[in-house]
């Protein structure tokens, strides 16, 4: 069970973050309420939040979960591949410095956003995609391995980050897309699919036993229902816009 939750509030300059979508600019004030709810919906949940506030040098800075891992014990603050996210990380560093006594790091020429990181249980999958290179992920296995944890490569493509195309919801249920259903490294999961038009909702969020679904993929709400998870719907329309999803938003641990 997760009890912590950390956010950054977008800044305007958001506008300007990075994609590849054809949505359109975000409109900042939406985005806020939006991430409002966001972070009412994960309060609901009973994890503590804590909100940081909008870091106007980086436009993508309210996607959190790239630039650290947080789990059993361990933090690990990344080395993002993006050249308009390096540096985030140095802030978010202070700030889990205050959760976390053991804190490693992915270090350059390795570069991994933790987009690409998925857990499941103990074991965790790497993507290697545009963000996360093979020494980056290469160093996350090893900082794992240290601290009793284990870690795989999974080559992507297409995506953004691995989430971007899968979410695990714990009780060995993987939420994927549609049309990716038979990678050999995740046989042994039971699989949710989204619906046919609905890969943006690969990225939904488990919290504690309940299963946040991006507004708008009802298909997809429906077969997480009918795999027993009550879910929260929540409109983050202007954080697609950036390609960015629910699970981005947060560090949760
Ligand atoms: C980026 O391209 O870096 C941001 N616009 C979106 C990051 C989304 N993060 C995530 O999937 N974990």
């Amino acid at each position: 069970m997760f009890k912590h939750a950390i956010v950054r509030t977008p800044c305007p300059e958001m506008i300007h973050g990075i994609t590849s979508s054809k949505l359109g600019k975000p409109d900042y004030a939406l985005a806020l309420n939006q991430h409002k709810e966001y972070v009412e919906a994960l309060r609901s949940l009973g994890l503590e939040i804590t909100v940081l506030e909008p870091d106007s040098s980086f436009p993508d800075s309210t996607f959190v979960e790239d630039v650290a891992l947080c789990t059993f014990g361990l933090s690990v603050v990344t080395n993002p591949g993006a050249a308009s996210r390096k540096g985030e990380q140095i802030d978010m560093e202070m700030v889990l410095g205050s959760f976390y006594d053991s804190i490693e790091h992915i270090e350059a020429p390795g570069t991994l956003e933790a987009g690409d990181v998925m857990m499941a249980g103990r074991h965790f999958y790497i993507g290697i995609s545009d963000r996360t290179n093979h020494q980056g992920a290469d160093q996350m296995i090893h900082i794992l391995e240290r601290y009793r944890m284990t870690g795989e490569k999974i080559e992507i493509n297409q995506l953004l980050h691995l989430k971007s195309g899968m979410s695990y919801l714990e009780d060995n249920n993987l939420l994927v897309q549609n049309g990716s259903l038979n990678h050999p490294a995740f046989y042994k999961f039971r699989k949710i699919k989204t619906g046919a038009d609905e890969d943006y909702a690969a990225n939904s969020l488990w919290v504690n036993g309940t299963v946040l679904v991006p507004a708008g993929f009802p298909i997809t709400r429906n077969n997480i229902e009918q795999a027993g998870y009550p879910t929260i719907t929540l409109d983050v329309s202007e954080f697609e816009k950036l390609d960015g999803g629910l699970s981005c938003l947060s560090l949760r641990f």
